[in-house]
């Protein structure tokens, strides 16, 4: 299969990530692109391509126009205030001050529109974010005019970004962009489905009260992992989106049956509901070495969980969310690739 892949998802070189309390060097870094991408040179997956620039209306098809606006001039309004670090949020509109006003002050617009404190902005995450979702929309072009699958090497990842916010290192949806791009060049139902360790709440916000996209996500219980506070069972939709949202939040420690068993229901849901396309928002965090996460999915599980994503028969792109042990990622995401296509 193709992939798509720019060097400027790597124009983003974050310095600090708020970690334990204390900055560390963010564990979403642009090796991962570089690592990622060798192993897909080097297993002969197929041809790389560079990805045609779309411009932000496809973005602003998903997002909000201020949180655009926010995302492009962050980082120089921050320097312009004299700061010395990187962007971080630290006051947030919460339960007891749920901030009917934006504010006008730097401080105030970071906390609007950020979903936490992990992600810091610094010079050159909006160009990575705009080269992102330009591989993730060559990507599911690339599906929807051949019928074959296809590859976007996305970074930023993207499942973790909101309508008009931006956290857990997200920042343009990647995967809402390209499905929504399917519905718009005619498809009438695209499934989402959500693979990453972490659960997809920028995703699942965006689609919430829709029928025409079909989001599932496998991920650690939000009781225990991040982002900690949507991903339940019981969310499943509201108004015409009722019964479009599927959550399976399973426990640390989950290793591959019990996880394979969530697959095949997720799978059973999408062929249920009539969908067209697939977008597979793909993290190999689930990854037993993975560094932040909980799973313990080995290297050939995720071969497995290729072949398995290849017997639903769908014209499918996958775009690359997270995983972080940054040796195995290469192989983790090009092992499910290769599974899809030579089982
Ligand atoms: C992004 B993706 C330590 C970990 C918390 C947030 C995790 C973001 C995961 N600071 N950071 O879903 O892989
Ligand atoms: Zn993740």
């Amino acid at each position: 299969m193709l992939t798509f892949h720019s060097e400027r998802t790597k124009l983003r070189r974050a310095r600090t990530e708020l970690d334990g309390g204390q900055l560390v060097t963010p564990y979403e870094c642009p090796e991962r692109v570089d690592l990622v991408l060798k192993r897909v040179l080097e297993s002969g997956l197929g041809e790389v391509h560079a990805p045609a620039e779309h411009g932000l209306d496809p973005v602003l098809a998903i997002h909000d126009a201020g949180y655009v606006d926010f995302l492009e001039r962050c980082w120089e309004e921050w320097v312009a205030a004299g700061r010395q670090g990187e962007a971080i949020a630290w006051i947030w509109p919460t339960r007891t001050m749920p901030g009917r006003v934006i504010p006008d002050h730097i401080d105030g617009r970071l906390g609007h529109y950020a979903l936490g404190a992990d992600t810091s902005i610094c010079e050159g995450t909006f160009e990575a974010a705009m080269a992102s979702k330009d591989v993730a929309l060559s990507a599911v072009d690339h599906v929807l005019a051949s019928g074959e699958p296809a590859f976007g090497l996305c970074r930023p990842p993207g499942h973790h970004a909101a309508t008009d916010q931006f956290g857990g290192y997200c920042f343009f949806n990647n995967a809402a962009i390209a499905a929504q791009r399917a519905l718009d060049a005619g498809r009438s139902r695209v499934a989402v489905l959500d693979i990453d360790f972490h659960h997809g709440n920028g995703t699942q916000q965006i689609f919430y009260a829709r029928d025409d996209v079909l989001f599932l996500s496998l991920h650690g219980d939000p009781r225990h992992c991040f982002p900690h506070f949507l991903g339940h069972a019981d969310e499943t939709g509201e108004g015409p989106g009722k019964g479009f949202t599927v959550n399976y939040p399973l426990a640390p420690g989950t290793g591959y049956a019990a996880w394979a068993e969530a697959l095949e229901e997720a799978k059973a849901r999408i062929l249920e509901a009539g969908c067209e396309l697939l977008v597979v928002s793909l993290g190999v965090d689930a990854f037993e070495h993975d560094p932040i996460s909980a799973f313990t999915l080995s290297s050939d599980d995720f071969s497995d969980v290729g072949r398995r994503l290849g017997r639903l028969g769908l014209p499918t792109v996958f775009l690359l969310e997270g995983g972080y042990a940054v040796e195995e990622i290469g192989i983790n995401a090009v092992n499910v690739l290769s599974g899809f296509e030579r089982p």
